[in-house]
């Protein structure tokens, strides 16, 4: 295996990294496709100053819940920071073999209740329900007075239009919405201050603004779009047409302002296009002329939407100059500054909050900008340890950037200093990075997390696709130090890790949960009580209802018997109250499989279009008997 990656790069970091003097012989073979040799051998040389522990010991609870996306995969993953054990998966908009996510009636509603109605049509016309994949790049917990107040955790699709609220209480979505008037959700970030509040989403692409095939191969009539999102509701509060694509987003601690990044200012609809400008921006909404506007009535209403124009030259929005194609957008915990990440530029531009209302007042663009440090190749993410200090991940350089914000604006205003603190290999090329509590402005600097595209030669070979590398970084001393690598499947391009006082999820569910409200119906207008059940099927017409209950290690129905053709629902309540004691209903030959958890109610709509003997059992091992937790679904020939 390292053989292969020798054969096919010329030599690895690791050998790098393990031997010294072999190390300085290839150093230059190295800045061939890496580049910043000099400053690798340098920061590898420094011995280890921090000392926090990664050790979680065995039955040792972890201090932080690491929320993790999952890219293409279309699901949220918490982890245990800093032992880095995955805990638990939430299913969002991928679908799920043990959870039934996507197959449940309960599920199946949240995602599909808020689609917009051209989706459904498309839809319908497949026989699908909605989609099963999705592209999930950022999760962000709500806020509360600048740090997280354990609500929700909201979530983009990318590759579907869509955002998604997880609830905290029982780390399950609650609400899926589509985005109209918009293509492609990507930068996605929850107002800090006062409160979530808004959630500002960016639509990747540009399109025709209204996308029904009147306007085709001209580029030049595309917008961009940026959404405000009522977290609470989960509507669509407002949007704004911008130039150019919107990429990453942020908001900052005082309420006034979102500020994202935006690349092909040309208007380009390929890569060499794109490229061509030196400068692309900035873009800062400031909320409330955007509020006022919607108040005075200046705006036009597509697909229900209030939409407000926000291109350049408008009084709604400011466009800041920024070097070629920024990615990024993070502000300080301090409150005073937001990096914008140069991608293309090794520069990450530091703007200043309270120098951009002169800018809406028509000062020079940059004169918000108070420094531009050069930190190294590919900036694409800056994470704070609430000391003063920023930590940008290069992703060409496989750096972690270690900088001081006072030093970088002293250089800046000319002063002879470098702001430059440390650099920490990382293996290899990271996008993301994310400190403790870092996005909140209790950040402790205590971990860091650099997530890495690429595993290469750091994992046992595994074919030719391969899991990436999240690694740990103790950040309490001078050098960072990286203290574990944690291999992930596709692709985690975000994380934010939250103290654990932060969080309080329940322990089983509440009967009164909101997420079976419907079962709950159902089940009153049949005259049955969820937590009896019946003894036989409620049939209605070709529908029939089976009403069933749980409890270690028996479901109160050890058979029933329905029709073929007819349209069967079984409701399973799990009557067990015992932490941790889970059921599941997997009906054999039908591609049903859900989760019943302590206490919960979950349902399921299938044809029993089969006849003959189907057994049904219970999938999430309950008891010693839990084998033997099952039924059968007698199906008569029509
Ligand atoms: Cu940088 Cu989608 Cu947040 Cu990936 S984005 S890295
Ligand atoms: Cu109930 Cu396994």
């Amino acid at each position: 295996m390292t053989d292969d990656i020798k054969k096919h790069e010329g030599i690895t970091r690791r050998a790098v990294l393990t031997g010294p003097a072999k190390g300085l012989a290839v150093a230059g073979t190295l800045a061939a496709f890496g580049g910043g040799s000099a400053a690798l051998l340098a920061s590898s040389a420094i011995p280890a100053s921090a000392s926090a522990n990664a050790n979680v010991a065995p039955g040792d609870l972890d201090e932080y819940y690491g929320i993790w996306s999952s890219g293409q995969a279309g699901e949220v993953r918490i982890l245990g920071i800093p032992s880095m054990r995955e805990l638990i998966r939430i299913p969002v908009f991928n679908r799920d073999s043990a959870t039934g996510w996507g197959h449940t009636n309960e599920s199946k509603k949240i995602l599909t209740e808020n689609m917009l109605p051209e989706t459904r049509e498309f839809m319908a016309k497949r026989g699908w329900d909605s989609y099963d994949n999705g592209d999930l790049h950022h999760p962000h917990p709500s806020f509360t007075n600048g740090t997280y107040d354990g609500r929700y955790i909201f979530v983009n699709d990318k590759a579907n239009t869509r955002v998604a609220r997880i609830r905290v209480d029982v780390m399950k979505p609650d609400k899926i919405i589509e985005i109209p008037n918009a293509t492609d959700i990507h930068g996605l970030r929850p107002q800090k201050y006062p409160r979530t509040g808004y959630v500002f989403a960016c639509a990747e692409h540009r399109v025709p603004l209204v996308n029904d095939g009147t306007i085709l191969d001209e580029p030049e009539k595309y917008v961009g779009m940026f959404t405000a999102i009522d977290g609470d509701s989960m509507e669509i509060a407002w949007q704004v047409i911008v130039d150019g694509n919107l990429d990453n987003v942020d908001a900052d601690y005082q309420g006034k302002y979102a500020i994202a990044s935006s690349y092909n200012s040309e208007g380009a609809t390929n890569l060499a296009g794109m490229m061509e400008n030196e400068m692309d921006h900035a873009v800062v909404f400031d909320i409330a002329r955007i509020e006022a506007a919607i108040a005075a009535g200046n705006y036009q209403t597509l697909k229900g939407v209030k939409v407000v124009d926000g291109r350049k030259g408008t009084d709604l929005t400011v466009y800041i100059p920024i070097p070629n194609s920024p990615h990024g957008v993070n502000s300080s915990p301090d409150g005073n500054y937001v990096m914008i990440n140069g991608k293309l530029s090794p520069t990450v531009s530091v703007i200043q909050y309270d120098k951009i209302e002169a800018v809406f007042q028509g000062a020079d663009p940059r004169s918000c900008v108070v420094a531009e440090p050069e930190l190294g190749l590919g900036p694409l993410h800056t994470a704070f340890d609430g000391k003063g200090n920023g930590y940008t991940t290069l992703f060409l350089d496989s750096q972690m950037c270690k900088w001081n914000i006072d030093l970088a604006i002293r250089k800046y205003n000319g002063e002879d200093v470098d702001p430059i603190i440390a650099k920490t290999d990382v293996q290899y090329q990271p996008g993301h990075n994310h400190t403790t509590m870092g996005e909140t402005n209790e950040a402790d600097g205590k971990w860091l997390i650099s997530l890495n595209k690429f595993s290469k030669d750091r994992f046992l070979n595994v074919g030719p696709l391969k899991p990436e590398c999240d690694q740990l970084i103790d950040i309490t001393g001078k050098v960072p130090e990286v203290v574990h690598d944690g291999s992930t499947f596709a692709e985690p391009h975000d994380c934010v890790i939250v103290h654990r006082s932060k969080f309080n999820p329940l322990h089983i569910w509440k009967r009164d949960d909101p997420m079976w409200e419907d079962a709950r119906i159902q089940a009153a207008a049949d005259g049955v009580d969820l937590e009896e059940g019946a003894e036989e099927p409620i049939r209605d017409g070709n529908k029939v209802r089976v009403y069933m209950t749980s409890q270690a290690p028996m479901f109160s129905l050890e058979q029933f018997t329905v029709k073929q053709g007819d349209e069967v629902t079984v409701y399973v309540t799990n009557l067990d109250d015992v932490e941790d004691l889970t059921h599941g209903f997997t009906l054999g030959n039908h591609g049903i499989a859900m989760e019943v958890g302590p206490q919960a109610t979950a349902s399921v709509t299938f044809t029993a279009d089969r006849p003959g003997v189907h057994w049904y059992y219970c999938q999430w091992f309950c008891h010693a008997l839990h084998l033997e937790m099952r039924g059968r679904m007698l199906v008569e020939p029509a």
